[in-house]
């Protein structure tokens, strides 16, 4: 993922000890005869210039490396505006942007008073001239550098989630059988990712097709196992972000009472996930029929019905049922976008 390559930002104290390091650490250019204040010229020369070019670097390494929101995926830049806010964001990476300008600038200024120095006293001054003026210019820049440390901790722990992969997003209310289904299909053992915004980890499974397709199924537990009208504004935008990636949303339903949730509760949530994912199409899928009665079933298919067209029955623990209903839904929804990809490529 972008978000696991990210340059290491220094503090603003951190910087500035670097920088002052860098400095009086830089040697004169070559062991010379000259008189003690030609080589004071020529060494405070050499440290203006090394050190500006120094921090030049460091600044725009920083602002390079750093990811470049218009080309982030929708679903990581939703989630990334959340968390951080892309305007500030922005803002923050074009103020450092212009620190090279600025130093440049105290560069000249300083080089040139050390060039018409006329005493060792006029070279210190130029020294701490200089010095002053970058660390007034780092003390510029420090809340930045706070906000950006802060959003690269925030990126790091963005989920691990490859938006350019085919998905298919689980829902249902608690215990109706979504990490039992997502353990079903998937090949490996999934995935653990966080998600901001929930305490809970998903899980994220794949489905191994034909050659080297691979497609993707997010268990979600925190996120679409709850009422979306009882979440805050930002935990709603959260769970909303997930549109930019689901290529279908399979909802669970239990239609016995061994999830612990009555019927209503579940078409409740339904509901809600149709209304709200109205750009994914949302199929339904009661679980549990192992157990379950012919009318439960009815019932749940009647209620269902209300909402979603297509309705499936299986029973997650029979991994035989849940695979191939799997793959009834990634041939219908899934195999078409992928020829429609190949097609226009
Ligand atoms: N009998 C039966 N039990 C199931 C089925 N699917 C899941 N369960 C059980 O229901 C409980 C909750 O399942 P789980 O997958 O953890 O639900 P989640 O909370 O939606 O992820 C577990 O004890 C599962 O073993 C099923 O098809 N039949
Ligand atoms: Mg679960």
């Amino acid at each position: 993922m972008a978000f696991r390559l990210l340059p290491y930002i220094p503090s603003k104290d951190e910087l500035i000890r670097i920088i002052v390091s860098k400095y009086k650490t830089t040697e004169a250019p070559a062991p010379s005869v000259d008189p003690g204040f030609i080589k004071l010229r020529r060494l405070e020369t050499r440290r203006v210039k090394e050190t500006s070019r120094y921090l030049i670097e460091l600044v725009r390494d920083i602002v390079m490396n750093m990811p470049f929101v218009d080309k982030l995926h929708p679903f990581y830049r939703e989630l990334l505006d959340l968390l951080i806010g892309i305007d500030k964001y922005r803002h923050a990476l074009g103020k450092l942007a212009h620190l090279p300008t600025a130093i440049r600038a105290i560069e000249r200024d300083v080089l040139f008073m050390i060039k018409i120095a006329g005493s060792r006293e006029e070279i210190v001054k130029a020294r701490r001239m200089y010095i002053g003026r970058i660390i007034d210019l780092i003390e510029d820049v420090a809340p930045e550098l706070e906000y950006l440390r802060d959003a690269v901790r925030k990126m790091k722990k963005l989920p691990a989630i490859n938006p350019e992969l085919y998905t298919i997003v689980v829902a249902g209310m608690p215990n109706v059988g979504k990490s039992s289904l997502v353990r079903a299909v998937s090949s490996a053992k999934p995935e653990v990712a966080e998600y901001p915004f929930t305490t809970k980890e998903i899980h994220v499974g794949h489905i191994r097709l034909y050659g080297d397709a691979i497609v993707q199924i997010i268990d979600t537990p925190g996120l679409l196992d709850r009422p979306l009208s009882e979440m805050n504004v930002i935990e709603r935008q959260a769970v909303l972000a997930l549109r930019h990636l689901a290529k279908v949303i399979l909802f669970l339903i239990d239609p016995t009472l061994h999830s612990g949730y009555e019927l209503e509760r579940q078409i409740k949530l339904l509901e809600e996930i149709v209304q709200n994912f109205s750009n994914v199409p949302v199929i339904v899928v009661i679980n549990k029929i192992d157990i379950a009665s012919r009318e439960e079933v009815e019932k749940a298919r009647e209620a269902a019905s209300r909402y979603v067209r297509e309705i499936y029955e299986i029973s997650a623990i029979d991994e035989e049922s849940a695979r191939k209903m799997i793959m009834t839904i990634i041939d219908r929804y899934i195999v078409p976008m992928f020829i429609r990809a190949l097609r226009s490529r």
